[in-house]
């Protein structure tokens, strides 16, 4: 009889997007932790993308900050005990607000906090600190859809949910790479589309594989997304398409609006023009837009991240308003969230402009928020946004910050700079997971270590305001502590025992939500009145539920506005004049391009965590740009190369990748790499800090820069168990597999220096086996310990090729080498000869490109499905499937423009 007890999985939430997918977390009890999705999860029904099924590769304690540190008077940084970092933060604020007032002292939080952190952080800056100084990440990310949803709505309402996608009958994707941002929303669209033939229009400068599902794809020029739906409003106004009715009832400002969208883009010819798109594909999309009842538009950072990021969001919200498809099963304007807890961190107040559970700076909100808290300090005024608070931090009016949960020396803008004024604060406190970063290199005086994803208990709200559990199912490591448990024993300190006397997250939940309902009566959006008396019991199972939930018995709420009641003083929701846009800032000579940034498919911001994940870091193993033929052919840059991006701020060293996706004069970049994978990944530091006039959200998607290529004297990598470091002159970028690290570099040592740079970098110790080609102009060689690969070093110069990756990888996790193996290793491939695999598509079954790309050229396979007959690629998460679509037109379509010819 098996005796062992099954532990039933524990049912939490994934930390990465917005999407808010649930998560089954089996821990093993040896360290391991089997992952599956919740099939009872309504944001996912069971699925996962790549990132979620491979949360178990990033939970190991490597790297990880364990224990409280303080930085000594020599500059070194010792552990010490947590009331003594504690006392010292504590001791910080209390000088600097003494010396310098409330307004020199900063919180700057994240979206990834958990809405318990989060309270808590903003009770005791905005309460009893008195200054409005705590901004967060969401600034840079949701901070336009805020600002527009209060425009138009009154209240920062999303007003549908996700069962509006399967509902649809035309999803308008903007700024939208949802294909690998928000994978498991973006299958759901594609099923919709396969199901009951509901249409996809994507709108992005860039050819992304979202566009690989879409029926129609406008590359419009950046930033000219208010012409284009000012255009789509004067067209549904020109012909008669309006809901008179609704806008009569439920609306004011539309003669305005429409006079403005008129004078903006008078005609479809006009706006072709102005969005450099051909004039009849911005009339399909205007006439499917008007034709259609069951539209949502959804939205992201190409909107938000912009100069113009709450007008964009107006413009589309009108055309919204104008046709009455708000608050209606299968339509709406819909922003996509990207933090787990973007929309967490909103209701309770992590923006500097906002009090609490949706709650404004006007005198009558501070003195209610006053009365709840019985607080002793409130701020009356907002106080700095992410980009001024830093600026203020370089200008040295901020002397104390603290930052929790974000890596702003990697993700501001003006990174570098950002960077280096860190250095001037007078108290520089960082709450952390993991011990080295690049915020943490610009050397804070005391480190807090946090509890992060699995080890902590909370909520986070998703893109559909659906409030989940986050659930802990492992110990943290060390000394690590929760986010809420840190701020409360500073609070502490500070004199505030009674305020932040709590013991368990549910109890911070009851509050928050308790301060939700405080004389709302209906007048709020954010209403949690129902889950104010919430049990221990009854939060430990509280299933998943969508805001608001304004009595015990509710079940929450899908969609708000059905009633055609907003929360403006007169109950309408308002058109928006928006401003005439100005088209992105045409580069000055010095700086040709135009630099978009954002993100790929298996990486999570600054990799602190998909960079732990072997499986996650096959896809894309190194920093790049992309750039259009016609723009590498003008800047002489080949595809694989190197080159050197540069701005007014600073500057990158990427390899290139010549795509037709990208249009001419424009580059494209992921914001991932930074001072720990990469000697020149640091994408942030380029980056300008033009910003949103509404919102203060950065425009991150078009810095103008200039490309030139830079030229090695070789090229090279290294496998090895543990990461070896490279001299500073070299190039390199850093991934991991199994077994240990790749790190990709480049130099200017010529072949002659080659065995002694391969000595320096292998070490002596163990036995050395070298191989030297100066036919091939290339250099092999590795170091054994008792017969087990330690590391090994490829060279090769000018266009001499690399060996292939994987039979390599693998000999890392090889017990024994013997006499064929090492030769085999030393000629750079497989005994038995087998290909490489080239780079991983299918990140759950390890299927590389060249596999696929076979099967697709053989003929065996011209669709997806039969590929995953073939191979299983793409038929567990399903994030590679629009890859493996463009393989298949790209290779089909190759074959039939090739017979066409001949
Ligand atoms: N794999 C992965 N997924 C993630 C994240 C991650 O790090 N990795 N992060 C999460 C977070 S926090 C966020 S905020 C979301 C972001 O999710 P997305 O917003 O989908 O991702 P981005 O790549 O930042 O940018 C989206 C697109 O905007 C386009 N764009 C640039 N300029 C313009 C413009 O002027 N107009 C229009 N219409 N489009 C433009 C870009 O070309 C890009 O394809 O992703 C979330 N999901
Ligand atoms: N150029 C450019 N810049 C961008 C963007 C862009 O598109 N282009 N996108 C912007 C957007 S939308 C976003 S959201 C930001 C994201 O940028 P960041 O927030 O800076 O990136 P992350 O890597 O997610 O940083 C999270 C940090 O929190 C730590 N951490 C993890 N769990 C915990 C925990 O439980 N507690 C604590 N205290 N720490 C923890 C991680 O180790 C990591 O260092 O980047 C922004 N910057
Ligand atoms: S779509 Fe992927 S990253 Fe986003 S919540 Fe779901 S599993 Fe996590
Ligand atoms: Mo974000």
């Amino acid at each position: 009889m098996d005796l062992s007890l099954t532990v039933p999985p524990i049912r939490t939430t994934c930390p990465y997007c917005g999407v808010g997918c649930g998560v089954l977390a089996s821990p093993n009890g040896n360290g391991g932790t089997t992952i599956a999705g919740d099939p009872e999860h309504p944001a996912n029904f069971g699925r996962l993308c790549s990132k979620g099924s491979a949360l178990g590769e990033t939970l190991s304690f490597d790297g990880r900050l364990l224990h409280p540190m303080m930085r000594e008077a020599n500059g070194r940084m010792s552990q010490v005990s947590w009331d003594a970092a504690l006392g010292r933060v504590a001791a910080g604020f209390r000088e600097t607000m003494k010396r310098h007032g409330p307004e020199s002292i900063a919180f700057y939080v994240s979206g990834q906090l958990l809405t318990e952190d989060y309270y808590v952080a903003n009770k005791l800056m905005k309460g009893f600190l008195g200054s409005g100084n705590i901004d967060t990440n969401s600034r840079l990310c949701m901070a336009s859809s805020v600002a527009g949803h209060k425009r138009a709505f009154g209240a920062d309402t999303v007003p549908g949910a996700y069962e509006d996608l399967d509902n649809a009958e035309l999803l308008v994707l903007v700024g939208s790479n949802a294909a690998w941002c928000h994978p498991i929303l973006h299958q759901r669209m594609v099923r919709t589309r396969q199901t009951r033939g509901a249409r996809i229009v994507v709108i992005d400068p860039r050819r992304t594989a979202t566009a690989e599902d879409a029926d129609l794809v406008l590359q419009i020029a950046p930033g000219t997304d208010g012409v284009l739906f000012s255009g789509l409003l004067a067209h549904v106004a020109a012909k008669k398409a309006l809901d008179g009715d609704f806008i009569g009832a439920h609306t004011s400002g539309f003669a305005a609006a429409l006079d403005l969208a008129e004078a903006i883009a008078p005609d479809p010819d006009m706006v072709a023009r102005a969005v450099r798109v051909a004039r009849k594909d911005v009339a399909t999309f205007f006439d499917w837009f008007r034709v259609t009842e069951k539209v949502v538009t959804l939205y992201s950072q190409g909107v938000n991240q912009s100069a113009q990021g709450t007008d964009k969001v107006n413009a589309i919200i009108n055309c919204h308003l104008a046709t009455g498809r708000v608050g209606r099963a299968g339509m709406g304007p819909f922003s996509l969230t990207g933090q787990p807890n973007a929309m967490g961190g909103r209701e309770t107040g992590g923006l500097a402009n906002q009090l609490a559970a949706h709650m404004d700076f006007e005198p009558e909100c501070v003195d209610r928020v006053r009365r709840f808290w019985n607080a002793p300090a409130m701020a009356r005024t907002p106080g700095l946004k992410a980009v001024d608070l830093f600026e203020a931090v370089e200008a040295g009016r901020i002397k104390a910050l603290w930052i929790m949960a974000t890596n702003p020396a990697v993700s501001l803008p003006r990174a570098d700079a950002m960077r280096d004024a860190l250095g001037k604060l007078d108290l520089f406190v960082v709450s952390e997971a993991v011990a080295s970063n690049d915020t943490l290199a610009a050397r804070p005086m005391v480190l807090l270590p946090a509890a992060t994803w699995g080890e902590k208990d909370g909520s986070v709200t998703n893109s559909e305001r659906r409030i989940s559990r986050q659930r802990a199912f492992l110990v943290p490591p060390g000394e690590a502590k929760p986010d809420w448990w840190i701020v409360c024993e500073v609070a502490k300190r500070l004199g505030f025992g009674r305020a932040f006397a709590y013991h368990y997250a549910y109890e911070i939940f009851r509050e928050h939500a308790a301060l939700s309902a405080f004389e709302n009566d209906g007048t709020r959006d954010f209403d949690l009145s129902g889950l104010s008396n919430l049990t221990p019991a009854d939060y430990n199972e509280l299933a998943p539920v969508q805001w608001p939930v304004r009595d015990s018995k509710s079940k929450g709420q899908a969609r708000l506005f059905g009633d055609g009641r907003f929360f403006t003083p007169d109950a309408k929701a308002r058109f928006v004049t928006i401003d005439p846009p100005a088209l992105a800032e045409m580069p000055a000579h010095a700086f040709p391009y135009l630099l978009n940034t954002g993100r790929v498919r298996d990486h999570w911001h600054t990799m602190t965590r998909t960079g732990k994940s072997p499986r996650l870091s096959g896809h894309i193993d190194e920093p790049f740009v992309e750039i259009s033929p016609a723009g590498a052919a003008a800047s002489n840059l080949a595809d694989g190369s190197l080159a050197r991006l540069t701005s007014a701020h600073g500057s990158a060293v990427l390899r290139v990748k010549v795509g037709e996706g990208q249009r001419d004069g424009e580059l494209f970049a992921p914001i991932h790499w930074n001072g720990e994978t990469a000697s020149h990944g640091r994408l942030g530091a380029l980056v300008h800090q033009a910003r949103d006039p509404h919102s203060g959200q950065p425009d991150l998607k078009a810095t103008p820069v200039s490309i030139a290529p830079v030229d090695f004297a070789a090229h090279g990598f290294l496998l090895s168990r543990n990461p070896i470091l490279l001299p500073d002159e070299f190039w390199w970028a850093r991934a991991a597999v199994y077994g240990g690290t790749l790190t990709r570099f480049a130099t200017n040592v010529g072949a002659k220096g080659w065995e002694s740079l391969a000595h320096q970098l292998l070490g002596a110790d163990g036995a050395f086996i070298e191989l030297r080609d100066d036919m091939q102009h290339t250099y092999r060689a590795a170091s054994l310990r008792d017969a087990r690969l330690q590391a090994c070093v490829y060279l090769a110069s000018g266009a001499a090729e690399l060996p292939g990756l994987d039979w390599l990888k693998r000999q890392l996790g090889a017990d024994k080498l013997d006499g064929t193996a090492r030769k085999a290793l030393l000629a750079g491939r497989a005994p038995d000869d087998t290909g490489d695999m080239g780079p991983t598509i299918c990140a759950c079954f390890g299927v590389g490109l060249t596999a696929i790309h076979d099967l697709i050229a053989s003929g065996e396979a011209v669709s997806v499905e039969a590929v995953g007959l073939h191979l299983k690629a793409g038929t567990n998460c399903g994030s590679c499937q629009p890859e493996i679509k463009k393989l298949i037109t790209t290779i089909i379509g190759g074959r039939v423009s090739a017979e066409a010819q001949s």
